[in-house]
């Protein structure tokens, strides 16, 4: 049905969407990157319910920054360059600890920063994969190198049990609803670089006003 068509997770749909998140002169579009997040969490689902507990969280973050958006300041909200300025310069983001601004923009977007940086290594491992990987290691070292140390061990233990469960590599690829395999590692190769773009450019952002522990 076109209802359940809807709800499909497709790569190319993500893809296209990280191609608008860059302006010109590299800016980052809030909305097409909060879209992107739309499409990954559509992806997860579609892995089984097991992936439930973390796509829950990336979809309050969204839901966060979305507010953010649609909110009466939503003109400062463009760009995550623009966010980090106003937000910064109006005090309206906790710089050491947890206080009076739980949701400000420039901490909620860290997260699923991180979390992209996850998505990234473990699709770059899935990309350069043989038929015989295994998708539970690919995820679980990727998870490793990126977000795990941000997170708290009884997260790290429910993440390694959520990756056990994963589909294997064939599953998967047919998940992403791509095509064939060689479809699937070429689309991938078109996507990572845009993804890690995004990445960078949003990780020298946060370097440069000193973000990347926000509490
Ligand atoms: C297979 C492809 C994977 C794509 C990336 C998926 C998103 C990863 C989200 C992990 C969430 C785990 C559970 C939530 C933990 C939160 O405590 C944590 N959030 C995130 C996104 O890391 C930190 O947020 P908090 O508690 O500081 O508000």
């Amino acid at each position: 049905s076109v209802a359940s068509e809807d709800q499909k997770f497709c790569l190319r749909e993500v893809l296209d969407t990280f191609k608008l998140c860059l302006s010109e002169n590299k800016e980052v579009y809030l909305q097409h990157y909060v879209a992107g997040w739309r499409g990954l969490v559509k992806f997860l689902n579609s892995l089984g319910s097991v992936f439930g507990f973390i796509s829950k969280d990336a979809v309050n973050k969204i839901q966060i920054l979305v507010n953010h958006l649609n909110g009466e300041n939503g003109s400062q909200y463009v760009t995550i360059q623009l966010m980090v300025k106003y937000e910064l310069e109006n005090e309206l983001v906790d710089l050491t600890k947890r206080g009076s601004h739980p949701e400000s923009g420039c901490r909620t977007l860290l997260r699923l920063h991180r979390a992209l940086r996850w998505l990234e290594l473990f699709l770059e491992r899935l990309r350069t994969s043989t038929e015989d990987s295994k998708t539970s290691v690919m995820c679980s070292e990727a998870y490793n190198e990126s977000l795990a140390p941000h997170h708290p061990w009884v997260v790290r233990k429910a993440a390694g049990m959520a990756f056990c469960v994963l589909p294997g590599r064939p599953a998967f690829f047919e998940v992403m609803n791509v095509g064939p395999p060689e479809q699937v590692v070429a689309m991938l190769g078109e996507a990572l670089p845009l993804i890690s773009e995004v990445y960078q450019i949003t990780e020298e952002l946060y370097t440069q006003h000193n973000l990347l522990d926000l509490p």
